[in-house]
């Protein structure tokens, strides 16, 4: 049961995650976001920017949601909360499916219809987001993102910052390295190395991000 929660970033990612807590019954005290974010979200009052946290956390709000889509970002949001003594509880959708042998890191987001299988792990600040299925014995990097739709089979590892791109397909054993892309509605067959970015069916390397 989620407690009473600040959620960090004011965007669309924000907003699914603010549903998210309240579906589990959680309370959203507010957003720290950006000095352009002003006006509430879903109902959920801007506190003001990263420099409130420290209060924040003074007047015993002790847990904190990073809700910001860039996975480097997210990372460094959520190391510095943690620092400030922010707990970075799990945010499980009520209509995800968590295998009982699943374990989540701090401040993993498994959004609605998801699935994290059988001995699967997550690590901190991962996202699964949407009906994405990472199925048995995966292992989700640090601050990865599994977008929409994503179906992994067994085995896959994803590196740390990885983005797999929405409705992409991944092999069983498959290894996606750390920072890697992997462009939208992919069909990954083999390894996709550190920083690659990838996309395609069967996957290739692309030169330029607008491929993505
Ligand atoms: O694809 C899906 C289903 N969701 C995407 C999500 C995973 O990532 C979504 O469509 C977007 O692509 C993206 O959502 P996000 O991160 O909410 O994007 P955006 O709407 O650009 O909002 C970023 C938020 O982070 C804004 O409110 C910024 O003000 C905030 N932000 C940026 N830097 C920051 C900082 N907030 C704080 N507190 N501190 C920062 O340093």
């Amino acid at each position: 049961m989620l407690l009473r929660v600040v959620i960090i970033g004011a965007g669309g990612h924000a907003k699914v995650i603010i549903e998210a807590v309240r579906a589990q019954g959680g309370e959203v005290v507010g957003l720290v976001a950006q000095a352009n974010d002003s006006a509430p979200v879903l109902g959920a009052p801007i506190l003001g920017g990263d420099e409130v946290l420290p209060a924040l956390r003074a007047q015993s709000l002790d847990a904190a949601i990073i809700a910001i889509g860039n996975n480097a970002l997210r990372e460094r949001l959520g190391r510095k909360a943690q620092s400030l003594g922010f707990a970075l509880p799990h945010v499980v959708h009520p209509t995800a499916f968590l295998s009982p042998s699943a374990r989540l890191g701090a401040g993993v987001v498994v959004m609605a219809r998801a699935v994290v299988g059988t001995d699967t792990s997550v690590a901190d600040l991962a996202i699964i987001n949407t009906a994405a299925a990472v199925d048995h014995d995966n292992s989700i990097g640090l601050a990865a993102h599994i977008a929409p739709g994503c179906a992994l089979a067994g085995t896959v590892r994803v590196g740390a910052r990885a983005l797999v791109g929405v409705g992409s397909a991944l092999r069983p054993g498959i290894r996606v390295g750390a920072d890697a892309i992997i462009g939208a509605g992919s069909t990954v067959v083999a390894d996709v190395p550190d920083a690659a970015m990838v996309g395609g069916a069967p996957a290739r390397p692309l030169r330029r991000r607008d491929s993505l």
